[in-house]
């Protein structure tokens, strides 16, 4: 369950957080299959409540009604279209997947598809689920159960959520029966929403029943779906992500919230020079590595003071250091802008998903950020797939915020987050020649929109980074994206 199976010299996902099936398709067609893109993260398919008394907020998609495949997203034949569509431009789709809970409490109880549901009954009749369905008896995590008590943190209810029971042979069936469908409709793997909430050995048991990849979509005959579990663990709780570690990979919040204190200057990047397990970071197999996803870009779930598209000099640093090294599986994130954490997506009067429009520079209007289509994160992903399974080596530092390294004879890649200049002669491990800078700029025929780099036959080069440049980063690589 830890491969992601993506298309051959792809490497990198990116969650498109409450994207429509008609725009993802599209996007795949007309962008991340032809960048490089491995795969993407969608947004919850399954119907969930309608919560209009909140001006439908992002997270009514967390509170599931049914497993029809009927969202503000689309419809079941959208989902479908867009499945294989992706599949066939080579990037992957995997399935946000809330299976730990149902909806909460609410006045409202209409679901995306029409389905209702009768909350004081714990009755969800599309799926159909009721009382025996759920733990009981009924109780509300508190804050300190993390720390005395993990059969209250599995058997509890999660902010209100009806907390079903995976122990239970019906709710494990439905649950694989959901998965299973979303699988022969060609998606390639699944988020596991709220694992912690969960009981490792139920889990063990519904990913077992999981059929494997659907071989008409491109997947290879034996493949079993990639599985990357959310369990949030910074560490002193009673619950420890090596409980599910053995089952699938987890989601790393460590890395994000690390590489954000060291991108604000809380922290020198030269101490960065043995990221990975060496700072207390997941096995690279097991991890699924971001700098910011839905929950902490907006102070809910971990962290806080996560680098977000909101400081983006620092935060496109974090996105660099993170595809230019070697630990873990990479995990973009593009959002729609807010100031109102509980804002919905864009949308009309109606509560429609306005989708994205694309400007003439490549960049998305109507609200939406797109950080995927900003140059210097598009450019570090065919950087990563470049690069593939290459070496670290030549580390340099200047003893406090200045390094560089290069990933085999392939890529180089330097970070100036001081205050002064970097100027220096260093190693990039490249070949003689010319190369553009992909931060900077493009290339652009037989010249670099932005720096131009020489590298000598001694594979050294001249290297700046002014404190006020645009980026604080510098990359070159051996593809054909840099190499003159
Ligand atoms: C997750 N991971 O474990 C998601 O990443 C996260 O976004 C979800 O929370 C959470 N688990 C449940 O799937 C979000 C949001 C919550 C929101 C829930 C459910 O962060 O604030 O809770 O979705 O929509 C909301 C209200 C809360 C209320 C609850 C139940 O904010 O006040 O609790 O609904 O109606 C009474
Ligand atoms: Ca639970």
């Amino acid at each position: 369950y830890k491969n992601p199976h993506y298309a051959a010299g792809r490497t990198t996902m990116v969650h498109l957080f409450e994207w429509k099936w008609d725009d993802i398709a599209a996007e795949c067609e007309r962008f991340l299959g032809p960048r490089g893109f491995g795969g993407i993260q969608i947004s919850p398919p399954n119907e969930n409540l309608i919560i209009w008394s909140r001006q439908r907020p992002w997270w009514e998609r967390y509170q599931p009604i049914s497993y029809r495949l009927v969202t503000r997203s689309g419809n079941e034949a959208q989902f479908t279209n867009m499945v294989r569509r992706c599949n066939t431009a080579g990037v992957r789709i995997y399935v946000d997947a809330i299976i730990n809970h149902m909806t909460g409490t609410w006045n409202e109880n209409t679901g995306t598809g029409g389905s209702t549901a009768n909350f004081g009954q714990w009755s969800y009749p599309a799926v159909p689920y009721g009382r025996n369905d759920f733990n009981f008896p009924h109780c509300v995590i508190s804050a300190n159960d993390y720390r005395c008590c993990p059969d209250r943190v599995r058997n509890c209810e999660l902010s209100g959520l009806k907390d079903l029971n995976q122990g239970t042979a019906y709710v494990r069936t439905q649950l694989v029966n959901y998965m299973n469908r979303l699988i022969s409709l060609g998606v390639a793997g699944f988020r596991i929403d709220a694992a912690k909430h969960m009981w490792p050995g139920d889990l063990r048991v519904i990913y077992d029943r999981l059929n494997n990849l659907n071989t008409a979509h491109g997947f290879p005959s034996g493949a079993r779906p990639y599985i990357y579990q959310e369990v949030i663990d910074l560490g002193g709780e009673a619950i420890s992500r090596n409980e599910y570690t053995p089952l699938a990979a987890v989601t790393e919040f460590k890395y994000g919230m690390e590489l954000s204190r060291a991108f604000q200057r809380n922290n020198q990047l030269r101490w960065l020079h043995n990221w990975g397990v060496g700072w207390g970071l997941l096995a690279s197999n097991d991890a699924l590595n971001f700098i910011d996803n839905h929950d902490n870009q907006r102070g809910h779930g971990a962290g806080g003071n996560i680098l977000t598209y909101k400081q983006a000099k620092q935060y496109k640093g974090a996105i660099a250091f993170m595809l230019a090294h070697p630990h873990g599986w990479p995990q973009l994130m593009s959002s729609f802008a807010f100031t109102n954490t509980e804002a919905g997506p864009p949308m009309d009067n109606s509560g429609n998903i306005i989708s994205p429009s694309i400007n003439s520079d490549q960049s998305c209007g109507n609200g939406w950020v797109c950080e995927h289509r900003w140059r210097q994160i598009f450019s570090m992903v065919a950087f990563r797939n470049r690069v593939g399974n290459t070496a670290l080596t030549n580390w340099w530092d200047n003893g406090g915020n200045q390094i560089a390294f290069c990933r085999g004879n392939q890529g180089f890649v330097a970070f100036n987050n001081e205050i002064w200049n970097l100027s220096q002669t260093l190693q990039t491990c490249l070949p003689a020649g010319n190369y553009c800078d992909v931060i900077s700029g493009t290339k652009s025929g037989n010249n670099c929109t932005g720096k131009r780099i020489t590298v000598g036959s001694d594979g050294r080069a001249s290297i700046v980074l002014g404190a006020n440049d645009y980026d604080m980063v510098l990359a070159i690589h051996a593809g054909p994206e840099s190499r003159l």
